[in-house]
C-alpha cells in the first residue's frame, strides 16, 4: 500500500442527499455528437465538464499508482470506454463523523452497472449495488484524516460511450443513533454479550467471519420482543441474518430480512408462544456472506412491548 499524502480541500457539512440531480441535468449521448470521454483538456475545468459533473476523470487511472484525488463534497465522472476499465479514486475523511460514497449512473440513464471497491490501508469492502437501487451507495464511519480508496468498474465489464457514471464522497449526519458500543469478544452464545432494556448497540461486522452474540431477558410483564436491524438500509454494506435461540442453544428462528416492506435488515417480532417469557433469548447475528470489513456497521435494537 502506497501513502497517501495531499491536501486537504475545504468542505461543507451537508447532509445525506441520495436522490440524484434532476434528469435535465443529465449528461446525454443524444445531444452531442462529442464523445463523454474526458480529454487531457477536459481534466479539471469545470467549465467544459457536462452539467454538475465538478471533476472529470483522467485516465489512465487504472491502478494504485495512476490513482486520482478525488475532493469531497463534489460529483466527480467517468466513463467505462474500454474493455475492463478501472477508474481509482482516493479521498481523505476531513473530520469525524460519517461519510458517504454515492455512485449515480443507472438512475440516471448510464448503461453501466457500476460497482464500488472501497478500502482502506487494511479491509475493504464490494458493493455492485444500493439500497433499491444498481447504483452503490455506501455510508460509513469514519476518523479525521482517515485515507480511503474508491474503485470504480463496471459489474459485467461491459463498456461503450453509455457507461458513464458519476460519484461524489460526502461527509453526513450519523444516520442512526445509539446509546453504546458492541464489546467483543462476543462470538459464541457461551460469551454472549447482555442486552439491556433501553439499549441500542452500534456494532460492527469487523473481519469475515464475525459473529455476534447478545443475551436478553424480557420484563416480566412484556408479552412480546422486537428484534430489529438497521445496516443495509442505511447504506452499510452488509446482508445480515439474525438468528434466535432459546436458553438451551437451540436455534428458534432466522430472520434474513424484514417484514417491513422494501426493509433488507432483520427485523421480527417474537409473541410468547416460543418460549418462557422469563427466559433469556440468545441471539446471533452474522453476515449472509460470511463478510466483514471496517464499513460494515449495524444497529440492535431489542425492545419489549407490553399489549
Ligand atoms: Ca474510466
Ligand atoms: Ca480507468
Ligand atoms: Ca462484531
Ligand atoms: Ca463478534
Amino acid at each position: 500500500m502506497r501513502t497517501f499524502l495531499f491536501g486537504l480541500v475545504a468542505c461543507t457539512y451537508t447532509f445525506p442527499n441520495p436522490k440524484p440531480p434532476d434528469a435535465n441535468e443529465s449528461r446525454t449521448d443524444s445531444d452531442s455528437t462529442e464523445s463523454d470521454a474526458p480529454t487531457d483538456s477536459d481534466t479539471g475545468s469545470t467549465s467544459t465538464a457536462p452539467t454538475r459533473c465538478d471533476l472529470l476523470e483522467t485516465e489512465p487511472n487504472n491502478s494504485v499508482e495512476d490513482i486520482q484525488t478525488l475532493p469531497t463534497e463534489i460529483w466527480a465522472c467517468g466513463d467505462f470506454l474500454a474493455p475492463a476499465d478501472a477508474d481509482f479514486f482516493e479521498f481523505v475523511t476531513p473530520d469525524d463523523g460519517w461519510m458517504e460514497v454515492t455512485v449515480a449512473a443507472a438512475d440516471r440513464g448510464s448503461a453501466a452497472d457500476v460497482q464500488v471497491n472501497l478500502y482502506d490501508a487494511s479491509t475493504s469492502v464490494y458493493m455492485s449495488d444500493g439500497y433499491l437501487t444498481s447504483d452503490p451507495n455506501i455510508v460509513f464511519p469514519v476518523s479525521a484524516g482517515d485515507v480511503f480508496g474508491a474503485i470504480f468498474a463496471e459489474h459485467t465489464l461491459l463498456y461503450g460511450e453509455t457507461y458513464f457514471w458519476y460519484s461524489r464522497v460526502s461527509q453526513v449526519k450519523p444516520p442512526v443513533e445509539w446509546t453504546r458500543g458492541e464489546v467483543e469478544n462476543n462470538d459464541a452464545i457461551e460469551v454472549a454479550e447482555p442486552f439491556i432494556d433501553g439499549d441500542v448497540v452500534m456494532a460492527s461486522m469487523g473481519a469475515a467471519g464475525d459473529f455476534d452474540w447478545y443475551a436478553y431477558t424480557p420484563p416480566d410483564l412484556a408479552t412480546a420482543v422486537t428484534y430489529q436491524i438497521k445496516s443495509a438500509s442505511y447504506g452499510a454494506p452488509t446482508d445480515l441474518t439474525l438468528l434466535r435461540y432459546d436458553a438451551e442453544g437451540d436455534q428458534v428462528g432466522v430472520t434474513y430480512s424484514g417484514s417491513i416492506p422494501y426493509d433488507p435488515d432483520p427485523y421480527y417480532v417474537e409473541r410468547y408462544t416460543e418460549a418462557d417469557p422469563a427466559e433469556p433469548r440468545f441471539i446471533q447475528i452474522k453476515d449472509a456472506s460470511g463478510r466483514g470489513s471496517r464499513f460494515a456497521w449495524y444497529l440492535l435494537e431489542i425492545t419489549a412491548s407490553y399489549d
